[in-house]
């Protein structure tokens, strides 16, 4: 069987990715169809040794499709997601608007792919940082619940999309040309800087991708105990985020055990040379599918504490790779169908 699947947003950094995932990973797909804005139309995009024409988005868009991978923004999923579910389709949604939505599954499949068969029509595919640290976290919970996480987040430029990781490349480039970085999409210059995240500030201070770490992997892991703190902030790296976590149990857990587990839990890698200093990076992340984790060390300061260090391709796992194992799972489970809602 094969479907007919429409990506919204298909222009940009994560609709890129999800091109290539469905071509690479073989998705089974009868009618593929490219959605975004009236700035992309008359445009076109590669797929299977194909030109794609790149279509604005509108309501008869979503006639005959049964999943739409939607990738442009809230606002935009906002607008179309209610009309695509209308019109029969599936919609797997990258963007934060509908994640906390009681009705609607927010997945990580190594997680809780059992979330997904709860849908009545939109599955949420989580934010970028809390994906990546839900992968690794994920399977020493499941031997030991973990009571609290203090997460710092490194965050790279494609987070902000295409335009601000070419608006860093520009900005490196005047800046070693002498000239004065100008910032257009990002707040600041973040070439050879950083600044805190600058979504929107709440009353306690913290900014909303620090409240998506902490609400959404309750959410994720379903359980509202464990007390999460977060610091975000974002780096001038192109493609993959880094995440430093202090992990505290009840009880000690030994860094052995620890890494026994993640060495054969799914979607990480474990990757550690203690001996010349080699742990995970946002260049060897680039591009992998798995979330890079390494340095598991006990916490000086805390008997049951765990530090870990991790390193995962924003645009892949942290967007479109989770979104097309979403697919992948409905498919497989047969859950293209949303459930009748009962209201
Ligand atoms: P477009 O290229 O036509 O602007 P990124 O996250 O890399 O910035 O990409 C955002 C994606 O969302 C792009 O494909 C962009 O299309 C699309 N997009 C943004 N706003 C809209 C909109 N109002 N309607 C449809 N697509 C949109
Ligand atoms: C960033 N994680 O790196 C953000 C972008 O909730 O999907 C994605 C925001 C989200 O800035």
């Amino acid at each position: 069987k094969s479907y007919r699947v429409a990506i919204l947003g298909a222009t940009g950094a994560v609709g890129t990715e999800l091109l290539e995932l469905l071509e690479s990973r073989a998705f089974p797909i009868a009618e593929l169809k490219l959605l975004a804005s009236e700035r992309s139309a008359g445009r076109s995009l590669r797929f299977n040794g194909e030109n794609i024409p790149v279509e604005q988005v509108c309501d008869r868009a979503f006639e005959n499709v049964d999943i739409v991978l939607a990738s442009a923004g809230g606002s935009t999923s906002k607008t179309w997601a209610s009309v695509a579910v209308e019109k029969g389709a599936v919609v797997i949604d990258n963007s934060s608007a509908f994640r906390m939505n009681p009705e609607v599954p927010l997945v990580v499949p190594e997680v809780n792919p059992q979330a997904a068969a709860n849908h009545q029509g939109i599955i949420a595919n989580p934010n970028c940082t809390t994906i990546l640290m839900a992968v690794a976290v994920w399977p020493l919970h499941q031997v030991k619940p973990v009571q609290r996480i203090v997460a710092s987040t490194y965050q790279s430029a494609s987070g902000a999309g295409a335009r601000a990781m070419a608006e860093v490349k520009t900005q490196t480039s005047a800046i070693l040309q002498g000239q004065p970085p100008v910032a257009e999409v990002l707040p600041y210059p973040l070439a050879f800087n950083l600044f805190p995240h600058n979504s929107p500030l709440n009353d306690l201070g913290y900014c909303e991708e620090e409240m998506k770490m902490v609400n959404e992997t309750r959410k994720i892991f379903g359980s509202q105990q464990i007390r999460i703190t977060a610091t975000c902030v974002r780096v001038p790296v192109l493609r993959a985020h880094s995440e430093a976590i202090n992990l505290e149990f009840a009880t000690p857990f030994s860094v052995e055990a620890a890494k026994e587990i993640l060495n054969s839990a799914p979607g990480v890698k474990l990757v550690e040379d203690w001996k010349s200093n080699y742990f995970p990076m946002p260049i060897e992340a680039t591009g992998k599918d798995e979330v890079l984790v390494g340095r598991i060390r006990q916490d000086i300061s805390h008997p049951c504490g765990l530090e870990l260090w991790l390193c995962g391709d924003q645009i892949r796992k942290g967007a479109a790779l989770n979104a097309i194992q979403i697919a992948e799972l409905l498919v497989e489970k047969n859950l293209l169908k949303p459930l009748v809602n009962s209201h």
